[in-house]
């Protein structure tokens, strides 16, 4: 590799080169010099925050060492590297996740005594631990204090974080590349029941995960024109576009470690700022103050994550957000390509970029611009070699989730990339035509130009597709969907080849050794894996297997869940202003059941809490006919139901939702007649940390949408990881978890995705015929029960069933949900040792669900990348 360094300067280099801690002792003399150093405090003044940030320094300073050490053996190999872009990565805390990462194997003479020794000794996470009770921290303490990096919505950015643990992890030269959003997702409050949005500048104590770049500045420009007085007609030729405005992306990185290996890899999140350029004629003009307000703006590009999910709103914005992340990026990759000197041809085998969704689409648009217009590469070579390096991951078949621009606000802020767009499409439909000749109508549906009478739209999807070799959905009934829906037609140009499938993973390093300590170490005992080698080899979980009916392991896996579930009632307490829901009494016999993730129609929690409500209800007409306390708990024996997630803030329904779990909520808790029978928690601003405890508590979680619209689903990985047992339609990656599980161990119950166009459309000609515990339930909404002061708050959620045709299919599949509830409580309540070898099963069947896996997945049949181990 080359350097600045003349030859007879590296010795000195090599001699201070810089040592990582290896010892508790060397840690506590960087924790210390950090301290005062970097954060210019001392032992009279260093809080759990300060502490923190030393802690966290200290950790970086060891990650950067391998992260050097990873870029420069990624290079010097040469291999193919994988760059993955995404608009979210949804980190949550990173302090943790380093410690346990970090690991290296405890050698059999080390087991007991290895404190101290960090290189081969106790995971680093003890040693940490140790050091910080040393110097008069509490760990768990010390973590509280990071702020969670949201800059994601929900699945698709968790899911993109949990790649690059994976990636890193499996040693692939891989970058992911985001937007350092200065507000992540809001922070969601609950106020009087309603969902209240605070902005969540997650960056006010300074980020020590993050390394600025400065020397890393990319322009980039938006609006102006394209020029072709160089006398060329034709827009294929290389043309000039003439920006109107400029700002700069500047890098940030953030190091990502691998689980037991020294690989750290790279996350390069783009920071928009103003140039240094000056708008001479304002400031001759005198107009300085306008002037500099211009340059502010440029920061506005990067100010804020869209919070939608499963939805697209179309704003300028957001476009700008994309190209100028697409721009920064590409750049990035180019110049390092153009380093080797190889030339363009080879492009495609050094290099693979996926698209996470097709909120990166303008990547293959501005590749194309930089190979015709910068490198002067004939078109159709250029082409070539753009299909051969892109691959497009499809995470919705939802309408209104599909992007579409407006092809004059696409020409208006990048002139030069819609006459590209134009001319993708005009070869495409020219070999569609050569094809299919004649068949008009098939050219206007897979036109990237959708001619709707009034205005013409960019279909993001559709540029995807052509500019991809390989377009995959996320999991297998997913993948088959979008097969023979929204992309049927371009099975029938390309063959089926270019669709594959890709079943989501989920790490479960995070999830199940951060998340929950407590199973990991029964796990690591039981299957005798001191290393926890089963976090990198899954399969190994298959041994528990042997233990599911063993009564003395049955106590063990029980007594665990006890304990996450007393964990997460202490959350709900703190959360709750002090005031304990949940009776620590009879924690044992109360069944947890859990629906989290965001709130969305599809998603259905209004069917869940339609069935809190219809449980309530049937509770208290035992009561009311002569019952007693007894039989009733009898029938409907004791649960905790909770719910959490956020709306989008401008999704009326979602919000409505929310407000109908908390109104629900405050007349269920409150009424001592059914005394503690049945408790409703919403708990606010889930997110990644929140999940961490929320998701080993869990005896029960429910993944209820209607068939056919969840894709895939990954929190119902992470609660079976966990040892929670699911509801669940038959929708999404439901499908293969019960293949691996087995059906015995997990609650199906609803209509399936092929009736799913026949129920709907009949709902459109008649309203549905309610069933009878749905109607009392949608009658006792109407009456105001749970909102006394304005009988009609909830009146939207029940006439969209009633009158506006139950598009989600509430009404078709409440009753199988109840009955199915039914079941849970029976073999949760009467057949506790049945409930507990189904979750130990489930757990011992959960392996292929590790990202890892899917990782492998993409670099074999997408990627043909390969790792590149350490020595
Ligand atoms: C989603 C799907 O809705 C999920 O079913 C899927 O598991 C994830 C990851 O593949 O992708 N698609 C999507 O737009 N979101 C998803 O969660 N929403 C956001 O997170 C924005």
């Amino acid at each position: 590799i080359e350097t600045k360094i003349p030859v007879q300067s590296r010795e000195l280099w090599n001699k201070h080169k810089v040592q990582k801690f290896n010892t508790s002792e060397e840690f506590e003399e960087k924790f210390i010099s950090h301290v005062e150093w970097t954060l210019a405090r001392s032992l009279y003044n260093c809080d759990d925050l300060a502490a923190y940030q030393a802690t966290s320094q200290s950790v970086r300073d060891n990650l950067v060492i391998d992260w050097n050490k990873t870029q420069q053996r990624q290079t010097v190999r040469g291999g193919k590297r994988v760059y993955y872009l995404s608009l979210e990565f949804l980190m949550g805390r990173a302090l943790d996740n380093a410690l346990i990462n970090m690991r290296t194997d405890t050698s059999a003479q080390d087991v007991g005594k290895t404190d101290q020794v960090l290189t081969k000794g106790n995971t680093s996470r003890e040693m940490i631990r140790q050091a910080m009770k040393d110097l008069g921290f509490k760990l768990e303490d010390i973590l509280e204090q990071e702020p969670d990096a949201a800059l994601g919505n929900g699945g698709l950015g968790r899911l993109a974080a949990c790649f690059v643990d994976s990636l890193a992890t499996g040693n692939f030269p891989a970058w992911g590349y985001g937007l350092r959003y200065q507000y992540g997702i809001f922070a969601q409050k609950i106020i009087n029941g309603y969902q209240v949005e605070t902005p969540d500048y997650w960056l006010n104590f300074s980020n020590p995960w993050e390394i600025e770049r400065a020397e890393i500045q990319v322009p980039i420009n938006f609006y102006g024109y394209v020029d072709r007085t160089n006398g060329e007609q034709s827009t294929l030729a290389p043309s000039d576009w003439i920006g109107g405005e400029r700002v700069l992306a500047m890098a940030h990185d953030m190091p990502i470690p691998g689980f037991k290996t020294s690989t750290v890899n790279n996350l390069r999140l783009w920071n928009a700022k103003p140039t240094t350029e000056f708008d001479f004629s304002k400031f001759n003009s005198g107009d300085y103050k306008n002037s500099v307000e211009q340059q502010q703006r440029a920061e506005s590009i990067t100010a804020v994550l869209y919070p939608n999910d499963n939805f697209e709103q179309g704003k300028e914005l957001r476009l700008k957000q994309q190209y100028f992340w697409c721009a920064a990026s590409l750049h990035d990759i180019v110049r390092r390509f153009k380093k080797n000197g190889r030339p363009w041809s080879e492009f495609p085998d050094a290099i693979a970029i996926q698209l996470n969704d097709t909120h990166p689409t303008l990547a293959i648009v501005e590749l194309q611009r930089i190979l015709v217009d910068l490198e002067k590469l004939d078109w159709h070579l250029a082409w070539d070699i753009v299909i051969k390096t892109f691959a497009y991951t499809n995470h919705t078949v939802m309408q209104e989730a599909l992007e579409k621009w407006p092809v004059g606000l696409l020409g208006h802020l990048l002139p030069r990339h819609l006459e590209i767009i134009f001319d993708i499409n005009w070869f495409f439909l020219q070999n569609v035509e050569k094809k299919f000749p004649h068949d008009m109508e098939l050219l206007s549906r897979v036109s990237i130009i959708e001619d709707a009478s009034s205005d013409r739209q960019v279909r993001m999807a559709f540029l995807a597709i052509i500019g991809s070799h390989k377009v995959n959905g996320v999991a297998e009934l997913h993948s088959d969907l979008i097969k023979t829906t929204i992309f049927q037609d371009f099975v029938k140009i390309y063959g089926a080849n270019k669709f594959t499938n890709v079943t989501n993973g989920i790490t479960p390093r995070r999830w199940l050794k951060q998340a929950n300590p407590k199973l990991a170490q029964l796990i690591s005992e039981t299957i005798n894996d001191p290393n926890d080698d089963y976090l990198l080899d899954m399969s190994k979980l298959t041994e528990l297997s042997k233990y599911a009916e063993d009564a003395g392991f049955q106590k063990k896996w029980n007594d665990v869940k006890q304990f996450n579930k007393l964990r997460l009632a202490d959350l709900i307490k703190r959360l709750n202003g002090g005031v304990d829901v949940i009776d620590r009494e009879h924690i044992r016999n109360t069944l947890f059941d859990i629906q989290v993730k965001r709130i969305h129609e599809y998603k259905r929690q209004q069917l869940n809490i339609f069935g809190v409500i219809h449980r309530y209800l049937e509770m208290k007409e035992m009561l009311q006919s002569g019952g007693s306390i007894e039989e009733v708990a009898n029938r409907y024996p004791r649960k905790v139901s909770i719910f959490g997630g956020k709306s989008a803030p401008g999704y009326y329904m979602a919000k409505l939702i929310i407000k109908l779990v908390n109104s629900v909520a405050e007349v269920v808790n409150n009424d001592a007649e059914i005394q503690d029978l049945l408790k409703v928690y919403f708990i606010p601003d889930y997110n990644v940390s929140k999940a961490e405890i929320i998701t080993p508590a869990s005896d029960l979680s429910e993944h209820i949408s209607t068939a056919g619209t969840e894709a895939s689903g990954t929190s119902n990985m992470k609660f079976v990881m966990n040892g929670g047992l699911i509801i669940g339609t038959v929708d999404g990656a439901n499908v293969e978890i019960t293949r691996e599980i087995g059906e015995d161990n997990i609650f199906l119950f609803g209509n399936l995705s092929e009736n799913v166009d026949e129920l709907r459309y009949n709902h459109q000609f008649h309203n549905p015929e309610l069933p009878k515990p749905l109607k009392r339930v949608l009658d006792t909404v109407e009456s105001g029960a749970f909102s006394p002061q304005n009988h009609h708050e909830f009146k939207p959620l029940t006439d969209s069933i009633k009158y506006h045709g139950d598009y989600y299919l509430v009404s078709d599949d409440f009753e199988s949900y109840i009955a199915t509830q039914d079941l849970v409580d029976e073999v949760y309540h009467k057949n506790k040792k049945e409930w507990l070898k189904k979750s130990i099963l489930s757990v011992a069947n959960v392996g292929f669900f590790s990202s890892d896996r899917c990782i492998e997945e993409y670099a074999e049949t997408i990627w043909n990348a390969e790792p590149v181990k350490p020595e």
